[in-house]
């Protein structure tokens, strides 16, 4: 035996470092989920404030490297800091005590500022970091000094440390942790029991349908983007790191602000029976999507017209004289998006919408209410989980990606996309049908060219335009000779607006640019 103090080693300090992170993980779960404040745990809280925080270029390149799983990837990256950080902790808790103290008490407070600094906290939001830092300390504590054997029984190990009991210990407290704070987790998730559910919903018939589609919108081509963007499918943008789940029930929408002259305040039943609940075919585009990208889709929506509740509400256009030219939309999650009252009263179909693609509005996509204005980047429009429409100025307020570097209004630039045949495809030579889609919303697609090589433009054939704020498949009929070939696509606005080959980055209104594939033909 020795007479040396008697020091965990380093392997399992740093195990107990982690599994002590697990407990507090695990404990912030139950405790987020007791409050019905998932959000609030401090990994989510930690994420929402990175994602704030966040400068454009970097959540740019983030969008781009990483599509929509960003979101999955960021949450993996904190997960990989935290556990290097509590490991850490571990090893200099059994190293000083005043090292682990400091270290635990960081931990703390990054968790308590995220979670008490997001827009829509309240004082009970510091309850699951606090939980977690008193399941922290509790279980790192025992799993320094429980293994630790006093006698001198003939079996003690040299190093006073009894790897069985440690062993034993950090499995127990890890998988408990893990199997309770995954509970949690699911259990905040699942809806609630008695609320109201896109599942539980039952959309009445439109009151004004949308007008029968021509035949011929959907060329139904192999690679060619269906006309409508199946929900599924349907792209999702938006800083929620978990989707809010939202009880239609007791959901409701104010309408207040500057020349607001009888606030209203909304039940999804108001809006369900509205006598003007409305169908319209739109699509939705981000702001953030590349030359070629894909977040953009069209849908079938149902909803009451904007422009009714905001005369109902005594609001008049900026036109009119109306004081207020800034809608600012606020969604359940702290989210707010400010739109031009112009732009939604000049009798275009801005929608409140329930209702996609024949069902209800599906959670991912702003259950029970969103907003859709036709020709709108959908970070100045589409709020999604909104609860409430406050009339200003857009002096008065930024909403917020205006300080994040991006433009206050946001109308959808004409574009236009090849679908097919994909970059990089391999194709045999002769007929190669290339098609494709363009969108200029609320303004309409007048024309479309395509251009092989250096070669002059050609016009490619529209579909049937179902209206002017949707989008238009395109079809050009390409004989394909043997080489290399670069496809470039151009579209032109009813407004006799050719898209630019200049390219623009997303930020701050919307990329510009021509799309094109390079294909070889064997
Ligand atoms: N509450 C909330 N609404 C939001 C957003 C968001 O981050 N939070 N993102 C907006 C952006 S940038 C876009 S492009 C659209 C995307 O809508 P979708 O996810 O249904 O496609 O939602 C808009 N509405
Ligand atoms: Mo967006």
């Amino acid at each position: 035996m020795t007479d040396t103090p008697r020091r965990i080693p380093t392997g399992p300090a740093a195990i107990a470092g982690l599994v002590s992170a697990v407990a507090a993980l695990g404990a912030a779960e139950v405790v987020g989920a007791l409050l019905a404040r998932p959000t609030a745990t401090p990994v989510q809280a930690v994420g929402a404030g990175v994602i704030d925080l966040t400068p454009l270029p970097l959540k740019q390149f983030a969008v781009d490297v990483f599509g929509t799983a960003d979101k999955i990837v960021l949450i993996g990256g904190i997960a990989i800091l935290l556990a290097g950080a509590a490991a850490l902790i571990g090893v200099a808790a059994t190293r000083g005590r005043l090292f682990g103290a400091v270290g635990t008490a960081l931990f703390i407070t990054i968790g308590l500022t995220a979670a008490l600094t997001r827009p829509d906290a309240g004082p009970l939001d510091a309850l699951p970091t606090l939980a977690g830092a008193a399941a922290f300390i509790g279980v790192l504590v025992l799993s320094i000094r429980f293994p630790r054997v006093r006698g001198a029984e003939s079996d003690t190990p040299a190093d006073g440390f009894d790897r069985r009991r440690f062993v034993l210990l950090a499995g127990t407290v890890a998988a408990a942790s893990a199997g309770v704070g995954t509970g949690a987790r699911l259990l905040s998730a699942a809806p609630t029991g008695g609320g109201l559910s896109p599942a539980d919903v039952r959309l009445p018939v439109p009151v004004d349908r949308a007008a029968a589609l021509p035949d011929g919108v959907d060329l139904e081509l192999d690679g060619l983007s269906p006309y409508f963007t199946p929900n599924t499918d349907f792209y999702r943008i938006d800083t929620a790191l978990s989707v809010p789940r939202i009880d239609a029930s007791t959901w409701s929408l104010r309408i207040h602000g500057r020349g607001v002259r009888r606030e209203l305040v909304l039940t999804y039943d108001d809006l369900l029976r509205h006598p003007e609940l409305s169908e319209r075919d739109i699509t939705l585009t981000c702001v953030s999507n590349p030359v070629g990208g894909d977040y953009l889709g069209n849908a079938r929506w149902v909803g009451v017209p904007l422009a009714s509740l905001l005369a109902e509400a005594g609001v008049r256009s900026p036109a009119e004289g109306g004081p207020a030219d800034q809608l600012v939309s606020r969604s359940d999650d702290g989210m707010t998006i400010g739109t031009p009252v112009a732009d939604v009263m000049d009798g275009r179909d801005a929608l409140l919408a329930v209702g996609m693609n024949g069902r209800p509005l599906p959670h991912d996509h702003g259950f029970p209410v969103r907003m859709v204005v036709p020709g709108l980047y959908g970070y100045v429009s589409a709020c999604k989980w909104i609860v409430d429409i406050e009339l200003t100025t857009f002096d008065a307020f930024d909403a917020y990606w205006v300080p994040r570097g991006w433009a206050a209004r946001g109308p959808v630039k004409t574009q236009s996309r090849i679908d097919t045949p994909r970059e990089g495809a391999d194709l045999e030579p002769g007929r190669v049908v290339v098609a494709g889609v363009a969108w200029a919303q609320h303004t309409g697609v007048d024309r479309v060219e395509v251009r092989i090589d250096d070669g002059p433009w050609t016009d490619a054939e529209l579909a049937a335009e179902g209206s002017a704020d949707t989008w238009r498949q395109w079809v050009l009929e390409w004989d394909a000779e043997p080489g290399e070939h670069l496809l470039t696509v151009r579209a032109t606005d009813r407004e006799g607006r050719t898209q630019t080959p200049d390219r623009a980055e997303p930020a701050p209104d919307g990329a510009t640019g021509h799309h094109h594939v390079t294909v070889t033909v064997a």
